[in-house]
């Protein structure tokens, strides 16, 4: 049978359960090759540490693409997210160029939560994510990062659904054919939080929420994201593909709740052996 192979593009955090460390165990236990490129390395992620280090990779993205490029590697999708600097955005816009034509781009626009954009990203920065996204075929921003891209003021929710759709039909105004916004809470109803997507081809949106669990983890965005990409790529619809992502994510958390040992990421690891039984859903 045909397996499907997903490039990942992101940092390695060593420590800290974010970016490569949770995309490679989710895409691969979910039956899906998953290649990488590191764009930096990073002793822990950015979010609730100081003093990391951070050692930059840049230079190898080309030479590794450069690589491939004689090895003839294909890709049924192509997953970035965390990017550290305009040189790594226009780099991975000509990977995609290069090896983008039958794959499916998958951008996640890492750069912010809760109204703030992460240490050493800028407007500006944001502003370039938004011409990589043009590039996307699917993009997965949060409130923050949608926000920072389409440079309006950011609000905290809960949000009337409307003003999401407008914002998603902006973000897909950018290029991409789908935009996911992920983390949404409802005016309408507060006590649950999900996503909802736009696929602006067939003019049609799709949502799936959860309970809104009270509390905050790191990396549930990558979480979200890996196991949005995986499904995707084995071929299953945005709306299956969205809820496989929430219900998995929901899952890692509640894995995680009243566990104070482990603010910076989830406790996915527990979870990973039930993933499949998502993948058992059909539409
Ligand atoms: O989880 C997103 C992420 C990935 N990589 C690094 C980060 C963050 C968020 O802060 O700092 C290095």
């Amino acid at each position: 049978m045909y397996q499907p192979r997903i490039v990942s593009i992101q940092d390695i955090s060593c420590f800290g359960k974010c970016s490569l460390t949770v995309a490679l165990p989710i895409i691969s236990a979910m039956g899906v090759e998953t290649a990488i490129i590191p764009t930096a390395i990073l002793s822990t992620h950015t979010a609730g540490f100081t003093g990391y280090t951070w050692r930059d990779l840049t230079e190898d993205i080309p030479k590794i693409a450069a690589h491939w490029k004689t090895v003839g590697l294909r890709f049924d999708a192509i997953y970035t997210g965390y990017l550290g600097s305009f040189e790594q955005l226009g780099m991975v816009k000509d990977f995609f160029s290069d090896f983008g034509k039958d794959a499916l781009k998958f951008v996640d626009p890492v750069m912010g939560d809760n109204g703030k954009l992460y240490p050493g990203f800028t407007p500006e920065f944001a502003r370039e994510m938004a011409n990589v996204c043009a590039a996307a075929d699917v993009i997965v921003p949060n409130m923050t990062e949608a926000c920072a891209m389409l440079g309006l003021p950011y609000r905290p929710g809960p949000y009337q659904e409307e003003e999401i759709r407008e914002i998603l039909r902006r973000l897909t105004g950018l290029g991409c054919r789908t935009a996911a916004m992920t983390g949404v809470i409802l005016a309408d109803a507060p006590d649950r939080q999900g996503v909802i997507a736009y696929d602006s081809k067939e003019d049609s949106f799709c949502s799936y929420y959860r309970e809104n669990l009270d509390v905050k983890f790191h990396g549930t965005g990558d979480i979200y994201a890996s196991a949005m990409c995986g499904s995707l790529a084995l071929g299953r619809s945005l709306a299956l593909s969205v809820r496989t992502a929430v219900d998995f994510t929901v899952e890692c958390i509640e894995k995680s709740m009243g566990d104070d040992e482990h603010p910076y990421g989830v406790r996915f690891e527990e979870c990973i052996p039930y993933l499949t039984r998502y993948l058992e859903k059909k539409d």
